[in-house]
């Protein structure tokens, strides 16, 4: 069995006993152990075997783990269905399978050790909004990659999404460390459990997708670009508005969102270059200067005047196409905004034709913002 999983099984859940039957295989007929090995270290597993008595030959064996729909209900009350594993009649798990080289949500229980446990329910009816969330919204950011652009998880090589919810004590901030999503339950005054924002999630997942890419550097433009690409991708994939964090931010405060990409200037940060940050705070303003790209974007997909320039939209599909190609061909560490404005420009040729309308907006677009 050990070599099956190739790990070390610490402990049996349930103390392996052989039952002695006569087993049928392929038209041969076994006086055999049937005996089942059920375990959660190192990875659930449920595994039969069926054992000849006599010479002790393993007959056949197979696993007993399925794959299956869980259906829950997030944080903020929202009903929803995901993948997860059913480890017994008793015990599921949310580990999905079927993505990638796999889905898996963890609980850190309000303490600081990640990633925890893997989240469990008894009964496949999940209750527990910030884990449902967490694992639900990794699996439609999986998929938004998978069907838009073709990229198999965040390293494009089907690397496993490991997300853990509550994280700490109050804890008002979700962040990607370099190996894992991590989410706070937040305060319930600043943030509601963070994983209840689609955005978010796709956010803090797009950081993993631009350092196994661009990798751009997390200072002054390129930091900016940066946080502005994973704003971008997240109004993609939380594609009913052009908010960030709407969903989590300030729980009494309807309306409000932790920032704009269609008007940054709301949550106080610049939509033209001549009005950009340039002091020391916020890594050389990556969270401030992320909202003039975070224009030039909104402008491209839906159009509008801003500073006496006129962009024709092109919608939110063909915007992120480019977006998309800039960071995965042209985009490098130290790009800055003009080189953001040639690679989008660059990138609508490729995909659209050097006379396209795309190509046209991306300039206008760019244009109205100061940045050539
Ligand atoms: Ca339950
Ligand atoms: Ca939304
Ligand atoms: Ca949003
Ligand atoms: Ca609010
Ligand atoms: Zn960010």
């Amino acid at each position: 069995l050990e070599d099956e999983i190739d790990k070390e099984v610490k402990k049996f859940e349930v103390k392996p006993k052989g039952n002695l039957y006569i087993y049928i295989h392929e038209d041969e007929s076994y006086l055999a152990y049937e005996v089942e090995l059920n375990f959660l270290d190192p990875q659930p597993g449920r595994w039969k075997y069926f054992i000849d008595a006599n010479s002790g030959d393993v007959i056949n064996k197979y696993s007993m783990l399925h794959e299956i729909t869980g259906t829950g209900t997030g944080v903020l009350g929202d009903s929803k269905s995901f993948e997860v594993t059913k480890v017994s009649n008793t015990n599921y798990t949310t580990k999905d399978t079927t993505r990638g080289k796999g889905i898996e949500t963890y609980n850190a229980r309000n303490r600081y050790t990640l990633p925890g446990t893997l989240g469990s329910d008894t009964d496949n009816n999940w209750t527990d909004g910030a884990l449902v969330d967490a694992h639900a919204y990794a699996q439609t950011t999986y998929d938004y990659y998978k069907n838009a652009h073709n990229r198999n998880s965040y390293d494009n090589k089907g690397a496993k999404m490991i997300s853990t919810v509550h994280y700490g004590s109050n804890y008002n901030n979700a962040f990607w460390n370099g190996v894992q999503m991590v989410y706070g339950d937040g305060d319930g005054s600043v943030f509601r459990p963070l994983s209840a924002g689609l955005d978010v999630v796709a956010h803090e997942l797009t950081h993993a997708v631009t350092e196994k890419t661009a990798n751009l550097i997390y200072q002054n433009e390129s930091g900016a670009l940066n946080e502005s690409i994973s704003d971008i991708f997240g109004a993609m994939i939380d594609n009913d508005d052009w908010l960030m964090g709407e969903d989590v931010y300030t729980p009494g405060t309807p309306g409000d969102a932790l920032r704009s990409l269609e008007d940054p200037t709301v949550a106080g940060d610049p939509d033209h270059y001549s009005d950009r940050y340039t002091g020391p705070n916020d890594n050389g303003g990556v969270h401030i200067n992320s909202g003039i790209n975070n224009k030039a974007a909104y402008l491209l997909s839906e159009g509008g005047s801003h500073h006496g320039v006129t962009v024709t939209g092109i919608g939110r599909n063909d915007t992120a196409k480019i977006y998309y190609y800039a960071l995965t061909n042209y985009l490098n560490p130290n790009s800055n905004f003009s080189a953001m404005r040639q690679a989008a420009i660059q990138s609508a040729i490729v995909l659209f034709g050097a006379n396209s309308q795309q190509v046209e907006s991306v300039k206008d677009a760019y244009d109205a913002i100061g940045v050539q």
